[in-house]
């Protein structure tokens, strides 16, 4: 029901008078799909979730939507929303399970686009890519007095390939083998090694994991998108040698590009993953598209796909929600848990990160990032204790 990757045209050449064909051929949707579609809209719709997708997808939209489907991919609706209508705590809810869903489905995914990313509207365009230079950041925390560690990271896809409810095992080793000829051409200072998940145990793993190194196993919201399918083929992690520069093939997105260490030193750790993302570049060929730029598994992450993160202790703000609210939104930076999304505060520890990834360019994102955070440790020092 996921999918239909048998229909999928592999070849380049097809003519479009067979592709035409296909198109018309896939377009429609099961019957019982349709059915417990409408089920699982009702429930959303009559839930208090208070995720985007149940904020933007209306009766109207779902109509026009639910038997649709993307020319290459076959995909419907339902891998897009699959992951809300099974988490109601969803903040988003919504995914894109091929980059011509996010054409098919704009109904929904603009809106929702708009919402994340703070009024990115349908008519906007994303602007060229513009790293400029981390340097001109200065450390955010010199006397290690609040910020554990730095960590930026972005998302890349490969032209060629859908996301994650429609690869075929095949498709995930391929992207695997593509994406490590790549990683072995590393130099200097990104030289490492590359272990795929299927060769890893578990108790490394969880090292892993619990070093902030590695992607959780289970993710329910991503398992309901349809992004654990032939989990742990394809799957993997390279380490550089200093273990501060990471990439992860084939989690949520084809490849996650991480630059990370200790303190609050944001342009070094900016300027490492720019330098690790210009390497991978010139060897591989990512999908960008000419208004929604880098194209992503999850549409909070379209755009320069870039999430700046500080671990941070802010004991003060931490005990005023209603001052940390205003703050967080006034310099629009999201609040994560210690181990990631959808996870707790452990040790006071916030994962704190620029909310929006699109509509600005890599540079302005950092320096909205850094601005923000800036702001916070401010407010942190005049805070009164109680
Ligand atoms: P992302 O969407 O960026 O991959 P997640 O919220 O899933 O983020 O977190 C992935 C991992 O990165 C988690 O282990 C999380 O604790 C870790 N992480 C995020 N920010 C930092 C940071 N500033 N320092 C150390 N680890 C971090
Ligand atoms: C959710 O909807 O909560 C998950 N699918 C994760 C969404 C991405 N997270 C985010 O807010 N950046």
């Amino acid at each position: 029901m996921l999918l239909n990757s048998k229909t999928r045209p592999k070849f380049k050449f097809l003519t479009s008078w067979i592709l035409a064909t296909f198109r018309h051929a896939s377009k429609k949707v099961d019957k019982n799909l349709l059915k417990q579609m409408e089920d699982d809209f009702q429930k959303l719709a009559d839930s208090k979730s208070k995720s985007l997708l149940r904020r933007h997808l209306t009766k109207e939209i779902f109509d026009k939507l639910k038997t649709q489907t993307t020319p290459s991919y076959n995909s419907t609706l339902m891998h897009c929303i699959s992951s809300g209508l099974c988490n109601h705590d969803s903040g988003v809810g919504l995914y894109a399970p091929d980059p011509e869903a996010y054409k098919v489905f704009a109904d929904l995914f603009d809106p929702v686009i708009e919402d994340y990313h703070k009024c990115f509207r349908k008519t906007d365009k994303q602007p060229e890519t513009a790293f400029g230079k981390g340097k001109d950041f200065e450390n955010l925390d010199p006397d290690g007095n609040f910020i554990v560690s730095t960590r930026v990271r972005c998302g890349r896809a490969l032209k060629g390939f859908p996301f994650n409810p429609c690869l075929t095992e095949e498709d995930y080793n391929k992207l695997q083998s593509e994406i490590c000829a790549a990683l072995k051409n590393l130099k200097g200072e990104y030289k490492g090694c590359y272990e795929s998940l299927s060769t890893m145990d578990k108790c490394s793993q969880q090292k892993l994991i619990d070093d902030h190194l590695l992607f959780k196993e289970g993710d329910r919201f991503l398992e309901a998108a349809g992004a654990s399918r032939f989990w742990p083929i394809g799957r993997g992690i390279y380490l550089n040698d200093a273990k501060n520069f990471v990439v992860w093939v084939n989690e949520e997105d084809h490849i996650r590009i991480i630059s990370m260490e200790k303190g609050g030193d944001l342009g070094k750790v900016y300027d490492r993953m720019v330098g690790g993302v210009e390497a991978l570049g010139k060897q591989l060929q990512f999908n960008r598209d000419e208004r929604l730029g880098f194209l992503t598994f999850c549409p909070t992450n379209l755009g320069t796909s870039i999430r700046a993160s500080v671990h941070i202790k802010l004991p003060k703000l931490m005990n005023d929600p209603e001052e940390l609210k205003e703050l967080s939104e006034r310099y629009r930076l999201q609040i994560r848990g210690t181990s990631g999304e959808h996870s707790e505060a452990k040790d006071g520890v916030h994962d704190i990160s620029n909310q929006r990834r699109l509509g600005l360019t890599e540079y302005e994102i950092i320096k909205e990032m850094h601005t923000g955070i800036k702001g916070l440790i401010e407010a942190e020092k005049k805070a009164k204790s109680c």
